[in-house]
């Protein structure tokens, strides 16, 4: 796609659709199953979607060692690197409880309290990503959640446990309740509890499309994170931007899947024609040249070609991407005035892979346009604000008259009489 700035930008900037909605009826009779027959129903339905018999959902504490035993030290050594980057960060995003005085006697206080048990999906197959282990387990230990359990799926080629980097990374996060569980009835083994898994109060992380709906079918009994759309990149460039780097990281993205995002946003034609004449090379240089020429010639993909960055803000602030680059002159002073991103990248030296496992923040982000009213995971998704009012006789006094007018006001009068029973039914003066 290549235009000018239209009227409704939501309606024409590319963009690929997921129907979840659609998978929700598959779904709801393996939810169903393992709600009632619990560990026997995640057995056969493991047998039949993994075709892998397993005799027990949970791995063994000795194949959680052993693959770490057997990581690569090279990988190992990435992810602790990559492990204490999202601590120092993620320890950051910690809250302080704060007390408020309304009224000399009368207080309120926030207290955030972590959820008491996470569930985290981890998928397997094609998607073998130990980085999104440390990305999930990292914000929900660092919030101070006291359980947390890992489900994956059984693969046959390991003897029916889930892929060892995958073990290898929840035994360096310090994770030891982990399943060789996937899809929408590992989703529903976390929400109803099985013999062998006790229920979570929260599931996180990212699936296939069975996954997702089986969170959006559980989304009650159980918290949900946002649910995971196809990756995006959006670039908003100028003549300053280097081709090669834009069409590097466009790649580096269209990378995870053939219905993967990247749009290109940029003030210059000859960027544009420079970053179109380069992708060709570098596409067939790379491993997975067919999936990225897939995504990148998809109807999600393209180049915006606009008049001027103000424009280019309001194109990229529409689309509201999950990863958003910014490769102009004065790139952080251009971040600045993004309002609609996932995750701003500014600059030459700030790529989404720097994101995607060392820069210490989180790459589970909001996609599909949700990140113009969600965040990425963080600290803060597994907590709780519970708000502990503390009101003196005297401060309750002061508010008994204001409290019975508004309950009459709306027809409640109990709601005033409440207040008047701690002062024989009458409004204090
Ligand atoms: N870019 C992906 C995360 C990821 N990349 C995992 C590599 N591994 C979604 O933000
Ligand atoms: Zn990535």
């Amino acid at each position: 796609m290549r235009g000018s700035l239209p009227e409704d930008l939501r309606d024409v900037l590319p963009r690929a659709e997921l129907d979840v909605e659609a998978a929700l009826e598959k779904v709801r009779p393996i939810c169903d199953d393992v709600r009632h027959r619990g560990a026997a129903a995640v057995r056969e339905l493991t047998a039949r979607f993994d075709g892998v018999e397993i005799a027990s959902a949970r791995v063994p504490a000795e194949a959680l060692k052993g693959a770490l035993a057997e990581l690569d030290p090279r990988v190992r050594a990435a992810l602790e690197e990559s492990i204490r980057r999202a601590r120092l960060v993620h320890r950051d995003q910690r809250r302080a409880d704060v007390t408020t005085e309304v009224v000399p006697g009368g207080t309120v206080t926030e207290r955030w309290v972590p959820v008491d048990r996470v569930g985290l999906y981890v998928p397997g197959g094609r998607a073998v990503y130990p980085s999104s282990v440390v990305m999930n387990v990292v914000p929900a230990q660092e919030a101070g959640v006291g359980s947390l359990a890992v489900a994956s799926p059984a693969q046959k080629e390991f003897g029916g446990l889930p892929h060892p980097t995958i073990l290898a990374a929840c035994a360096l996060l310090g994770v030891e309740e982990v399943y060789s569980v996937g899809g929408a009835q590992a989703v529903a083994m976390f929400a109803y509890g099985t013999e062998d898994c006790a229920p979570v109060t929260m599931v996180t992380g990212p699936g296939n499309i069975y996954v997702a709906a089986a969170k959006r079918l559980l989304k009650g009994v159980i918290g949900i994170d946002s649910e995971a759309g196809p990756t995006e990149i959006a670039i908003l460039a100028d003549e300053t931007a280097d081709p090669v780097h834009v069409a590097a990281d466009l790649i580096s993205q269209a990378e995870h899947d053939t219905i993967a995002a990247a749009v290109l946003v940029t003030t210059s034609a000859e960027l544009a024609d420079a970053v179109e004449k380069e992708l060709p090379g570098q596409v067939s240089a790379t491993k997975h040249s067919g999936r990225i020429t897939e995504a990148l010639s998809g109807k999600q993909s393209g180049i915006v070609l606009v008049s001027s960055i103000d424009d280019g803000l309001k194109v990229v602030d529409a689309y509201a991407a999950e990863h958003l680059e910014i490769h102009t002159a004065g790139a952080a002073a251009v971040a600045a005035r993004v309002r609609n991103a996932g995750a701003i990248f500014v600059g030459t030296y700030a790529p989404v892979s720097l994101g995607d496992y060392l820069a210490g923040s989180n790459h589970v982000l909001p996609t599909g346009g949700c990140a113009c009213h969600s965040s990425g995971l963080s600290v803060q998704s597994f907590l709780r604000g519970i708000h502990v009012v503390d009101y003196s006789r005297d401060a309750l006094a002061g508010a008994a008259a204001h409290v019975s007018v508004l309950a009459d006001a709306e027809d409640l009068p109990a709601h005033g009489a409440a207040i008047r029973a701690r002062f024989d039914w009458r409004v204090p003066e």
